[in-house]
């Protein structure tokens, strides 16, 4: 890897969200002359950056061709610097760069911030400072001048469309299902954008791949690193490798050189079905990584998963209302309506990202008494669904809670679980998540069973 020598280099940084505040200063320290540029022109207050910093907010974008670097940001196309930057490093290979630490790093479409935070708290509970950083919020960047032992990187596929070395020792691939197509065009060049994450990655490196994922299996292809898979099943459809991870009635079994360890997963019941592929993949890391998958559990105890992720906001007369609002794709959606056993009210839409929505006519079937559907997608959502479940067209979130508990009977769940992105009415998903949790307790607070 050649080093990362940024004195007096030319540094375009584009767009200063969290990322690229954080990518400029971090650069400007390591002697850049740095210019961080943003569209929006009313960020000022909310910035905050070194001094030396060029500053320019509300302009177009400087052209790339006139800097050594540029460093975008996630949310940045890369049809905006392509062509004409010279080298392009986003705020993650810069951090692969820079870390002085192991790094174990997880991309998928979903569970990601769950793993990742499963996978510190594992680490701790074996004794080791580890801290999760990335896509989940808190930049990678940020980790720098931690005393550390590991840092756990969430990799998004916008953040792998900016790597050009980076190489975890451990790269944990989840799920693969069509998301973020309005960026991507087609799943190809989505799985292209995710499978950096490995192909830099060398036999002392380990992938940790889902075997019950046909498109994640094919990336053991492209890679050198050593495979460990993790599945659902006993039985494996790929080539004997030298490790595997299962799950069996409960129990995670752990296999190497023919000698089984059987683990009970019992600490993680309460995280529910959703998240059991994350606990596997989270353990299997951990496994990879070295540490003890023994102690590692006992970081399940008290393991508190993120809020807006199959989150109980209350039960009010007999009704559960969850608030699902990371389920920003179809694929999250689908499993967040599979893994309710109680009827269902479910509440979805918002920004179409391209995506089809037909898989979840099935998934709907049978399990939802009716879907209240908001925002853009919502006529898109209801054709394809085709007339698998009565379908109710809301003015908002708050209105849609509103009528979900007026329909729902005891012991249905009212779930939010968009399948798409918040941004036709909310900042992000987090604020969906926060306005429907508000409508809840206002409704359940000024209303005693
Ligand atoms: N901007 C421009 N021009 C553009 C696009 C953006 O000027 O063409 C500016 C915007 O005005 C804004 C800034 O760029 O001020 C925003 O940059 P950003 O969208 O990259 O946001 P950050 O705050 O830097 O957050 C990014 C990730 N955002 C995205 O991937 C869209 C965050 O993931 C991540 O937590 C953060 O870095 C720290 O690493 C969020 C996300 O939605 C949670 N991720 C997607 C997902 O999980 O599905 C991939």
């Amino acid at each position: 890897m050649e080093s990362l020598d940024l004195k007096h280099q030319k540094v375009l940084v584009l767009g200063l969200g969290r990322s690229g505040q954080s990518a400029a200063n971090f650069c400007a320290q390591r002697g850049a002359q740095v210019c961080a540029a943003d569209e929006r022109a009313d960020l000022g207050t909310n910035l905050s950056l070194s001094e030396d910093i060029e500053v320019r907010l509300g302009q177009a974008f400087p052209d790339p061709a006139d800097f050594d670097l540029v460093v975008p940001s996630p949310g940045v196309p890369p049809e905006r610097y392509r062509a004409s930057a010279r080298r392009v490093w986003g705020d993650i290979e810069l951090a692969g760069r820079a870390l002085p630490v192991p790094i174990i790093a997880v991309t998928g479409t979903n569970g990601k911030s769950t793993t990742v935070m499963l996978i510190e708290a594992m680490l701790k509970a074996c004794g080791l400072r580890a801290r999760a950083a990335g896509n989940l919020g808190n930049p990678a960047l940020d980790l720098l001048g931690e005393p550390l032992d590991v840092a756990i990187l969430e990799v998004s596929s916008f953040q792998l469309e900016t790597v050009e070395s980076f190489r975890p020792h451990v790269a944990v691939v989840l799920n693969l299902s069509p998301d973020h197509m309005d960026r991507h065009g087609d799943l190809e060049n989505y799985a292209a954008a995710k499978r950096k994450l490995v192909e830099q990655q060398e036999p002392s490196d380990i992938a940790v791949l889902n075997e019950d994922d046909v498109q994640v299996r094919q990336f053991a292809a492209h890679t050198r690193a050593r495979i460990l898979p993790f599945s659902r099943h006993a039985e494996s459809p790929s080539q004997a490798s030298s490790g595997r991870i299962w799950l069996d009635l409960g129990q995670a079994v752990l296999s190497e050189d023919g000698k089984q360890t059987r683990l009970s997963l019992t600490p993680a019941d309460s995280l529910g079905e959703t998240h059991r592929d994350n606990v596997l993949a989270a353990l299997a890391a951990v496994w990879a990584f070295g540490a003890d998958p023994v102690r590692a559990l006992d970081g399940l105890i008290d393991f508190k998963l993120l809020p807006h992720r199959s989150e109980h906001i209350a039960t009010h007369k007999g009704v559960r209302f969850i608030n699902d609002s990371k389920a920003t794709n179809p694929g999250a959606a689908q499993r967040a309506l599979e893994s309710t056993r109680s009827p269902l009210l479910w509440i979805a839409g918002g920004r179409d990202k391209g995506l089809s929505y037909r898989s979840l006519a099935e998934a709907a079937q049978g399990r939802v008494r009716t879907a209240l559907l908001i925002g853009e997608a919502a006529q898109k959502i209801e054709s394809e669904l085709h007339g698998s479940v009565p379908c109710l067209r809301m003015e908002n979130l708050e209105e849609a809670v509103l009528r979900a508990a007026a329909l729902a009977q005891e012991g249905d769940v009212v779930l939010l679980a968009p399948a798409c992105a918040s941004f036709d009415q909310f900042k992000n998903f987090e604020t969906r998540g926060d306005c429907f949790r508000d409508a809840v307790l206002q409704m359940t607070e000024g209303n005693p069973e």
